[in-house]
């Protein structure tokens, strides 16, 4: 109950995973008078950090049920102005440990919309404890389930403007994709999901990237990384086979939580695109795909699920139109995403492709594969409307060339001395994958 008199006091938080610090401060608030809390969206936590575990309406129906919450709102941008403005708190709280960086601004932004009404800040000492590094590493102790994970990929597509996927091939790579991340400017970077290439995942087991590699042995590698992550994962499915077996992956790749597959449009021994038209490719026609995206989409059992149609017609020289064609054919079979592939060392025919699919009335995510034409920036690709990047073999390309370094000198030098500053120290190897503390 909203009791006359009392003072209003704003504070806003992610509450992801609910920790003391979050206790103490709801509690450090009602010691001034009655709690909103504004609660960030999804869109606004993407906005500088991980997508939060638990999707906005979780977080809500944990956090209303904290005695001493009155009211929870929901804070669209990291910026408290327009809340501030709607509720004229007469408090803020925060920690006092964000007068550095962009926060600065934010808190300063604050100090003053609250000042025509009288309102104040008031800063908490900030108590170490809970960081979003740790925060991630209880995520992944928490772990996740298929149905959580399958979800992901849409979640992060309705929250930020461009989704960053890495290749993995590994339980390792995974990892990498997993923890890796930079801070920017305050924003915390990391990959959002993981790319299981053929080409890698068939290059680590010493395989051409023909089709060879079959379901079975594919799947030992998707579930190594399932263990090692949390993050969405998209399938490259090469052509997906015959429409009778492509049915089958579906089903599989949805049960164990995957939450898209890409599948390309062509047709006999599928070689690796980025031999172009040396390597006598065959595209399907355009029948024949719709096809077998219609007998995925009726296989998939939840809605989550995504199959995105890759379009070759650009890698096989078929021109332009060839591949706006196929694309608007290839939405309206139920593709959940197209993506366009390109070899090209410039990015001129993707920004062509993406400026004329940005007119089609029906869309659906965009995806790209920049390997031949990596010198454009994620910002160029999101201005076009791309909405999905994906880094598709560098983790292994980068490997690779190391590891055969190391071998070489070793066999130059006739000992392994001089291949030392190469390698991680012993005491990190051994400590990199820690055992489950429970
Ligand atoms: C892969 O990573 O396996 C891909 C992308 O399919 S490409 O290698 O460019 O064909
Ligand atoms: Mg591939």
């Amino acid at each position: 109950m909203h009791e006359k008199n009392m003072k209003t006091v704003y504070i806003a938080m992610s509450a992801d995973l609910i920790t003391p610090g979050h206790m103490k401060i709801i509690q450090e608030a009602r010691k001034l008078g009655e709690v909103v809390i504004g609660l960030l969206t999804d869109v606004a936590i993407a906005g500088f950090q991980r997508l939060p575990y638990m999707p906005y309406e979780e977080r809500k129906v944990v956090i209303e049920n904290i005695k001493g919450v009155r009211e929870v709102v929901a804070q669209e941008k990291l910026d408290y102005v327009p809340n501030l403005l709607k509720i004229k708190p007469d408090y803020v709280l925060h920690r006092d440990d964000w007068n550095t960086g962009l926060q600065r601004e934010t808190r300063q932004r604050v100090i003053d919309t609250l000042e025509p009404w009288g309102g104040e800040l008031v800063e908490l000492p900030h108590s170490a404890g809970i960081t979003s590094t740790s925060l991630n590493r209880a995520v992944r102790e928490v772990g996740t389930t298929p149905q959580i994970r399958l979800g992901m990929l849409r979640r992060l597509l309705d929250a930020r403007p461009m989704v960053r996927m890495i290749e993995a091939h590994s339980g390792l790579t995974g990892l990498i994709a997993e923890t890796v991340s930079v801070k920017n400017d305050n924003k915390v970077l990391e990959f959002d999901g993981i790319w299981m290439s053929s080409l890698t995942d068939s290059a680590a087991k010493a395989k051409p990237d023909i089709e060879y590699v079959d379901i079975t042995s594919r799947m030992n590698t998707v579930n190594d990384i399932l263990e090692t992550t949390t993050k969405p994962i998209i399938y490259d499915g090469d052509t997906g086979g015959i429409t009778e077996h492509f049915v089958y992956m579906v089903r599989t790749l949805e049960r164990l939580g995957v939450s898209a597959v890409i599948i390309e449009d062509k047709k006999g021994l599928k070689k690796n695109s980025l031999f172009g038209t040396e390597a006598g490719q065959v595209q399907d026609s355009v029948e024949g795909f719709t096809h077998k995206i219609s007998g995925g989409k009726h296989a998939q059992v939840t809605d989550d699920f995504m199959i995105i149609a890759r379009i070759e017609s650009l890698i096989l020289k078929e021109g332009m139109g060839a591949a706006l064609v196929r694309a608007e054919a290839y939405i309206n079979a139920g593709a959940d995403g197209i993506m366009i592939h390109s070899k090209e060392h410039t990015p001129d025919e993707i920004l062509t492709f993406s400026r004329e699919f940005a007119k089609f009335d029906r869309r659906v995510p965009l995806v790209v594969v920049p390997s031949t034409y990596s010198q454009i920036t994620e910002d160029e690709l999101a201005a076009a409307g791309v909405r999905i990047v994906i880094y598709a073999n560098h983790l292994l390309r980068s490997a690779y060339p190391a590891m055969v370094e190391v071998a070489r000198s070793i066999l130059r030098d006739g000992c392994a001395a001089n291949v030392e500053e190469m390698c991680m120290p012993i005491k990190e190897i051994i400590r990199l994958i820690p055992e489950r503390s429970r």
